[in-house]
């Protein structure tokens, strides 16, 4: 059996954020677990180069598109070894065999008829890159991106995808997993229950030019979901390669519901007009969100991946991540819920369980797993629990139901945490006439952590190859361990020597930086320049003031908050709209601030003043006698441009 298994390709209009990383850590994690079931996989992300979009943030910066996409796809593709990410391919839709693919594709649907020359109004968002239809519109604005869309009317190429409306629907329907979760499956169906509308699939370069010129008309361009559709299929060589016949009939995709309908009808039927196969899977997952709002890069309200890595660690932020979100639904994104995390399920239960089990067996065993004697009930409990606990949690992971296979994993632990404290080995220690049964459940031990860490191997495998050390093994053993040749009870080898070790994960106070006894150590590594800063104290470094993202904005409009006197609520441009809420209200009037640059702070967290949240918070001075006034530009520098 094999798997390829994708990511989006993401835009390199920002730097990665960890909604990102949730969904290549997914990937990721699943890739381990089918190398753990013995099968081949291939795993590939990459980053979406051309479009709207890119240009713009380009021109922002004041670079060439292309030298802005290396920028970007770098800090890509050199943040997820850090999350233990490892693909087997990193794909850019700048790469020349995917623009000549593309091409060659473009030219191959126009040949066969499937793509012709008509004219196009419509609502085009710019976040979304995509006309979006009235429908979709919540107040005349883009749902996910808060901005009203722009009327726009052009000659354009479309493709008709109409054609293949009626194969898409039964295919779906023969085809129960093709999309997952169900709620995904009904959504797209319920879309396709009206009649589906071609899609326009050029830009005239009158318009955009960074983008792959149309073989067939060199005044247009690609439409870029056209173009970054294709990236599954050039990423494993097609037309010509072999690993592309080998891949495609495995492939599944994981993305987010934003990106949904792309995937799931322009895609396939794409691929039905390019005369391929659909992939085999669609696997949707919902939002992180922060105090409700989507994590975006349009509104701001980003957690780098970095950040947590530094204050949490790769094997944490991972289980967190897949422990914490049901996929398919929204999760609730904070440190809080990291750190209950880290306290209960790691250090508590898994930590705990560990650290008891190997000092026992370095206690009363001289550090030797011993061998097991006679088994009692407890003990053939425990290895049927352990035992099915594998089949259990095998069967989640399959259903990509992260979270449900790691209860599974802890429901083991607690059982193994209950199984010490009802066997008594300190009890037996002291009886020699107990010392079979000890051995037993020293034994019994050793082999539920063994299988512990055998099945978490996918999701922290900095941990678990911790574990398997402490367990006597080798770490050449411990990367040729898997669930099907592995997965069985007993085998652990008796007479097998343990290295006892440091905890594996300390408790983290509710406030990250103030260390507990036995947190003590990542504490101090948490904030390694603790002892500089206490002796600059006043001074902030040029780090410090990095972490502030100031950027120019061009104040839209501007009106009152009902029963504030003193707050207003605008909109700025900054290069993307979004809301802020100022209490400059007994200074300014509305009207006066319309078309004015100022200095705004655009990575503060939202928050919400009298019912409307800000998303960022703008500069002003106040001086002695209480008078405010505004951060003010010269004017003419183009909204979003950083203020350093
Ligand atoms: O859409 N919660 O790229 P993109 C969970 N280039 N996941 C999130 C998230 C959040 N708050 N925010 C982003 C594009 N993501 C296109 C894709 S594919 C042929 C082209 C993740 O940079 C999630 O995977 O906007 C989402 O689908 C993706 O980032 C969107 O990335």
């Amino acid at each position: 059996m094999s798997l390829y298994i994708t990511t989006p390709i993401y835009y390199v209009n920002a730097r990665p954020h960890l909604g990102h990383a949730y969904t290549t850590i997914i990937a990721d994690t699943y890739s381990r677990f089918k190398r753990l079931c013995k099968e081949d996989v291939r795993f590939q992300t990459g980053t979406d180069e051309h479009g709207d979009k890119i240009a713009e943030a380009a021109q922002t910066a004041g670079i060439h598109p292309k030298e802005y996409a290396d920028r970007i796809s770098s800090m890509f593709r050199e943040a997820w070894p850090s999350l233990a990410i490892r693909p087997d391919n990193f794909i850019r839709t700048t790469d020349e065999h995917h623009v000549q693919t593309v091409q060659k594709i473009l030219q191959k649907v126009h040949d066969q008829g499937d793509i012709y020359l008509g004219s196009y109004s419509g609502l085009y968002c710019r976040g979304c890159e995509r006309f979006l239809t009235e429908k979709e519109l919540v107040d005349g604005k883009c749902p996910d991106h808060q901005t009203a869309p722009t009327p726009i009317s052009e000659s354009n190429y479309f493709f008709r995808m109409s054609k293949y409306q009626d194969w898409l629907i039964d295919h779906i329907q023969k085809n129960p997993d093709f999309i997952t979760p169900e709620r995904y499956k009904n959504e797209v169906l319920s879309f396709l229950s009206e009649p589906l509308e071609d899609l326009c699939i050029s830009r005239p370069k009158s318009r955009l030019t960074w983008g792959i010129s149309l073989p067939f008309d060199d005044d247009f361009v690609t439409y870029v979901w056209f173009d970054a559709l294709i990236n599954y299929i050039t990423g494993i060589g097609y037309p010509d390669s072999e690993k592309f016949s080998g891949y495609w009939e495995v492939a599944e995709h994981v993305i987010a519901k934003d990106i949904l309908k792309p995937h799931a009808i322009y895609w396939p039927t794409m691929l039905r007009a390019i005369g391929l196969a659909p992939y085999k899977r669609l696997h949707v997952h919902g939002y992180w969100n922060i105090n409700e709002a989507k994590m975006s890069k349009s509104i701001g309200n980003v957690v780098r991946p970095e950040a947590l890595l530094q204050n949490f660690g790769v094997d944490t932020v991972r289980y967190f991540l897949l422990r914490e979100m049901s996929f398919g639904l929204d999760a609730s994104f904070s440190d809080e819920n990291i750190i209950a995390r880290q306290n209960s399920d790691l250090a508590n239960d898994l930590g705990n369980l560990f650290s008891r089990a190997l000092t026992m067996i370095n206690k009363f065993a001289n550090g030797i797993v011993p061998a097991p004697a006679d088994l009692e009930p407890a003990d053939k409990e425990l290895a049927g629990a352990a035992v099915n606990m594998v089949t259990e949690y095998t069967a989640q992971m399959n259903n990509f139901a992260f979270n449900r296979a790691l209860q599974a994993v802890w429901a083991i632990i607690s059982l193994a945490n209950k199984y010490i404290v009802s066997s008594e080995p300190w009890v037996l220690a002291k009886d020699p006439a107990k010392t079979d049964r000890l051995k037993t459940v020293l034994y019994n031990l050793a082999e539920t952590l063994r299988l512990i860490g055998l099945v978490l191997t996918p999701v922290m495998p900095e941990t678990t190859l911790k574990m398997a050390m402490a367990l006597g093994s080798t770490e050449d053993e411990h990367s040729r361990q898997n669930l099907v040749d592995h997965g069985e009870w007993g085998l652990t080898a008796p007479g097998v020597k343990i290295n006892l070790g440091p905890s594996l994960f300390p408790r983290l106070e509710k406030k990250v930086g103030a260390p507990t006894k036995d947190g003590q150590k990542k504490m101090k590594e948490m904030s390694p320049k603790s002892k500089e800063a206490e002796s600059d104290a006043g001074l902030v470094t040029f780090d410090d003031f990095k972490k502030l993202d100031l950027r120019v904005a061009e104040i839209k409009t501007a009106e009152k908050i009902k029963k504030s006197d003193r707050l207003l609520k605008l909109t700025v441009m900054a290069p993307e709209e979004r809301t802020l809420v100022a209490g400059i209200a007994e200074y300014y009037k509305p009207e006066d601030l319309i078309g004015r640059q100022v200095i705004m702070v655009a990575n503060l967290k939202p928050a919400k003043l009298m019912g409307v949240t800000s998303h960022g918070m703008i500069l002003a001075a106040r001086d002695e006698q209480g008078r405010l006034s505004l951060s003010a530009l010269a004017g003419g520098v183009t909204p979003g441009s950083k203020v350093s």
